[in-house]
């Protein structure tokens, strides 16, 4: 019946993972490329920095786009860069626009986002993934570039900066958090994902034991200052969030990264709360996503879909201690 469909369905998705191309014969999680990397800017062949012509697609559950849209929300592009969101939960048919009005995006008129790849390069053959900009002048995707576009939002689209924007990437610290966000992507970011999509034993270890000694470490360099780089909010710092958001909630089960949870790490925890209860992370944050994106979605083997109770979110409200410890 309809529940042996599922877990047919959910079972192939989970043997190949849809990313049958990128497992190592170790067994190990090696992300895809990003097909589409056109830079924003002012140069010739680059993608021209308009008010209103592109779309964000994004899906709440998802971390890469979480990134993105938090860092839209913190330099006021709201008016500058439109919104699409599809449902948490990936359909077979890949992300779906059904929390719209006719399950279309109201701009795009699609109701799958594979719709919009497929329109722009018919032979593209890998997943169709959020984050995604689409230029709405062409109905061509332009960029799915989730590891810089951020950084595009915080350089090319100055000029369209709110007053009093943070600088997110201030020039002096490029370099630096360059070489930060490199080795947070590997062992934290990504680091959940290979532990989560290992198909070895050997493998999942690895992962995990490069998560926790890095996480250590964050730890310990959060004992020192508010944020990664001093007393700012950076690049890194959205990007740090974005996993810690997820962690208790989805990765400490749905991907096994249970040596323990991010309350458990005092500055960590206090830091993210920190971050939770800053306008751009807590608002554009949806646990309620998250958990059924992780749990009900191709990432866990969960046949009944029951979504699980906890944990207790309410906690991300509580006090933090860093504006304390760090005037
Ligand atoms: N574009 C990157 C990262 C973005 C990414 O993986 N996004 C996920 C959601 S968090 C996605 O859209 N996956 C679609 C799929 O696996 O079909 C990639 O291809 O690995």
């Amino acid at each position: 019946m309809h529940m042996s469909e599922k877990t047919t369905a959910l079972d192939t998705r989970i043997a190949n993972h849809e990313i049958a191309n990128e497992i190592t014969k170790e067994g190990a999680f090696n992300r895809q490329n990003n097909r589409f990397t056109t830079t924003f800017g002012s140069q010739p062949g680059e993608l021209p920095v308009e008010v209103g012509r592109y779309r964000l697609l994004w899906a709440r559950i998802c971390p890469w786009a979480h990134r993105a849209v938090i860092v839209r929300e913190l330099l006021g592009l709201q008016d500058v860069i439109s919104l699409g969101t599809t449902s948490p939960v990936r359909t077979k048919n890949g992300w779906e626009f059904s929390l719209d009005e006719g399950g279309v995006d109201p701009v795009l008129g699609i109701r799958y986002l594979p719709e919009i790849y497929a329109e722009t390069d018919p032979e593209y053959t890998g997943r169709a993934t959020v984050p995604t900009v689409v230029d709405v002048t062409t109905r061509k995707v332009v960029n799915n570039d989730y590891f810089r576009l951020t950084n595009y939002f915080e350089t090319a689209f100055k000029p369209f900066h709110k007053e009093g924007a943070l600088d997110l990437y201030p020039a002096e610290l490029r370099a630096e958090i360059d070489e930060f966000n490199d080795i947070l992507f590997h062992d934290v970011n990504n680091g959940v994902y290979k532990a989560g999509f290992a198909q070895s034993q050997a493998a999942y270890e690895q992962a995990y034991d490069a998560l926790f000694a890095r996480l250590d470490q964050l730890e310990d360099r959060l004992s020192r200052s508010r944020y990664l780089f001093g007393d700012r909010i950076t690049d890194s710092d959205v990007r740090f969030y974005v996993t810690l958001v997820r962690f208790d909630a989805a990765y400490y089960s749905v991907f096994r990264t249970n040596r323990n949870r991010i309350i458990d790490f005092p500055n960590i925890w206090n830091y993210a709360k920190d971050l939770y209860q800053t306008p751009g992370f807590g608002d554009t944050t949806d646990f309620d996503a998250i958990k059924r994106g992780y749990q009900l979605g191709n990432h866990a083997d969960n046949p009944y879909q029951i979504l699980a109770k906890g944990p207790d979110l309410s906690v991300w409200n509580k006090a933090h201690d860093r504006a304390e410890k760090f005037k």
